[in-house]
C-alpha cells in the first residue's frame, strides 16, 4: 500500500480490534461495513469514556458546587477546547454544541441575521436535504430567495456559476465541504475566496469533512462550520456548529431556557455569552464528552494519515469495481472515500439487499440527496463508504460479489 510516512505507525489489523462491532456477524458471515457516511463505528476508548460518565461522574453541569458536577463539567468544558483544537478555531468559546450537522445549520439559518424578504442564501446542487430544507423555511416565512450552483456531470461544483448568481442581496454561501453522495471533496478555498470578495459569509457542511481530513477553520476561513460527533467515532446526537465570534456575539439566541440566560426577570432577560447563549437546558453530556474522546482517538492516529489511508481504499475501488454493467456515479477528480454506483437493470435497493445477505452493509437510497439525484437522472444509488478501519480486502470482497450479484438479476 502506498502509505505516507506515518506508514510505520497506521496497523488496520490492530485499528480493527478498536472497534467490537467489527466481531459482528450478519447472517453467519464477518461484517464488512461500509456505510460510514451514514455514521461510523465507535471504538472501544469512546465507549469507555462515555461509560466512565455514567458510572462515576454522573451528575448535571455548570450548576453543581459538588464534586460530580464538577468532573462533569471539566470533562464537558474540556471537551469544548478538544474540538476548538481539533479544527484550530481561533477561540473555545466559537464551539457551540449541537445535535448534530442539521440543527447546526438550522441554528445558523435561524439566527444568523434578520433575514428579509428578498436575501439570498446560495447552496449547490450536491446539498444534503439539511442543507437545503432550512433555507427553504426561510424562503416560506421570511421570502428569502435561495439560488443554486451548477455541478459538472463528474459531480464538480463550477465556480463560475457561483459567481454569475452573486448579487447584492446575497446573504450567504452555504455549501458542502464534501459530499456525502458523491465524495467530491469541493475545492472550498476558492468559493470562500470569492464569496468573501464580495462581503458574502460562508458556511461549510462538514459533516463529510471533518472525519476524513485535517480541518482548519482559520485557514478555510469560512464563517460557519457544521459536523456531527457521530460520523467521526463519536455518539449519535451531538455535533457542533462553528462560527466566528463576532458573527456568534451578533446572533441571536433560537431557543430559550436555562444556562442560556444571565439573568430572568418578567421585566426582561438577559442572555448569557457565547457559546452558552446557544446551548439551551441540559446538553447531552454524555455525547459531548464522547465527543471528546473520538477526537482523542482519531487525532491519535491522525487525520493526515486517515486521508491519506482512505484516499488510496478509494482509488482501489475505483479500480477494483470497473465491472461491465456498473457505473460510477460522482467521479470528480478530488474525491473522499465514497464509491456510488449503480447496477444496469437493478434497484440500488436491491443491490444493498443483496449485499447484506453476503454481510456488507451499504447504503441504497437518495442519501437526503434528492435534487442531486435527479440531476443525474436516477432516483437512488447505491454507495459504499468507506472509513480507516476498512481494508482492501473487504473492497476485494465487494468487487467479487458484484458479478454474483448482477447474474442473479441477469
Ligand atoms: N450534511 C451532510 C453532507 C451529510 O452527509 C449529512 C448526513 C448531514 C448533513 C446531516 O447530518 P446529521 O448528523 O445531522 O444527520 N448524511 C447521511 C448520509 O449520507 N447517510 O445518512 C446520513
Amino acid at each position: 500500500m502506498n502509505m505516507t510516512s506515518n506508514e510505520h505507525n497506521f496497523d488496520v489489523n490492530l485499528i480493527r480490534k478498536d472497534f467490537p462491532v467489527l466481531d459482528t456477524k450478519v447472517r453467519d458471515k464477518p461484517l464488512v461495513y461500509f456505510d460510514n457516511a451514514a455514521s461510523s463505528l465507535t471504538p472501544e476508548p469512546v465507549l469507555e469514556r462515555i461509560n466512565q460518565y455514567y458510572h462515576s461522574e454522573r451528575s448535571n453541569i455548570h450548576r453543581g458546587v459538588h464534586l460530580l458536577s464538577q468532573l462533569a463539567t471539566e470533562a464537558y468544558d474540556g471537551a469544548r477546547e478538544k474540538v476548538q483544537n481539533f479544527i484550530n478555531a481561533k477561540h473555545v468559546h466559537e464551539i457551540v454544541f449541537t445535535s448534530g450537522t442539521t440543527e447546526s445549520i438550522n441554528l445558523a439559518a435561524y439566527s444568523m441575521r434578520d433575514w428579509q424578504a428578498g436575501d439570498e442564501v446560495i447552496v449547490s446542487q450536491m446539498e444534503h436535504h439539511s442543507n437545503i430544507v432550512p433555507w427553504q423555511l426561510l424562503a416560506d416565512e421570511k421570502g428569502i430567495v435561495l439560488k443554486v450552483i451548477d455541478i459538472t456531470e463528474e459531480g464538480e461544483l463550477k465556480l463560475d456559476s457561483f459567481e454569475a448568481l452573486i448579487t447584492k442581496q446575497t446573504k450567504l454561501l452555504s455549501i458542502a465541504h464534501v459530499s456525502n453522495a458523491l465524495g467530491t471533496i469541493n475545492p472550498v478555498q476558492d468559493f470562500i475566496e470569492l464569496a468573501h470578495k464580495h462581503d458574502i459569509p460562508v458556511l461549510l457542511d462538514g459533516a463529510q469533512s471533518a472525519p476524513h481530513m485535517p480541518i482548519d477553520v482559520q485557514a478555510l476561513d469560512c464563517e460557519f462550520y457544521a459536523f456531527s460527533a457521530h460520523k467521526l467515532c463519536g455518539p449519535t446526537g451531538v455535533g457542533v456548529l462553528y462560527g466566528k465570534e463576532a458573527l456568534l456575539n451578533e446572533m441571536k439566541p433560537w431557543k430559550g431556557g436555562g444556562d442560556m440566560i444571565l439573568s430572568v426577570s418578567f421585566s426582561g432577560t438577559t442572555y448569557n455569552e457565547i457559546p452558552y447563549k446557544f446551548e439551551a437546558g441540559t446538553p447531552n453530556i454524555a455525547g459531548v464528552i464522547g465527543l471528546g474522546a473520538a477526537i482523542d482517538y482519531l487525532q491519535n492516529i491522525g487525520l493526515q494519515t486517515i486521508a491519506d489511508y482512505e484516499a488510496e481504499l478509494i482509488r482501489y475501488a475505483h479500480e477494483k469495481l470497473q465491472i461491465p454493467g456498473l457505473a460510477c456515479i460522482g467521479t470528480a477528480a478530488n474525491k473522499a472515500a465514497v464509491f456510488s454506483f449503480t447496477l444496469e437493470g437493478m434497484h440500488p435497493h436491491d443491490i444493498g439487499t443483496m449485499l447484506d445477505l453476503k454481510g456488507i452493509a451499504i447504503r441504497a437510497g437518495h442519501h437526503c440527496a434528492q435534487p442531486l439525484m435527479e440531476f443525474y437522472g436516477i432516483s437512488a444509488t447505491a454507495r459504499a463508504s468507506f472509513a480507516f478501519y476498512n481494508t482492501k480486502a473487504e473492497i476485494d470482497f465487494l468487487a467479487e460479489q458484484i458479478p454474483l450479484i448482477q447474474e442473479v438479476f441477469a
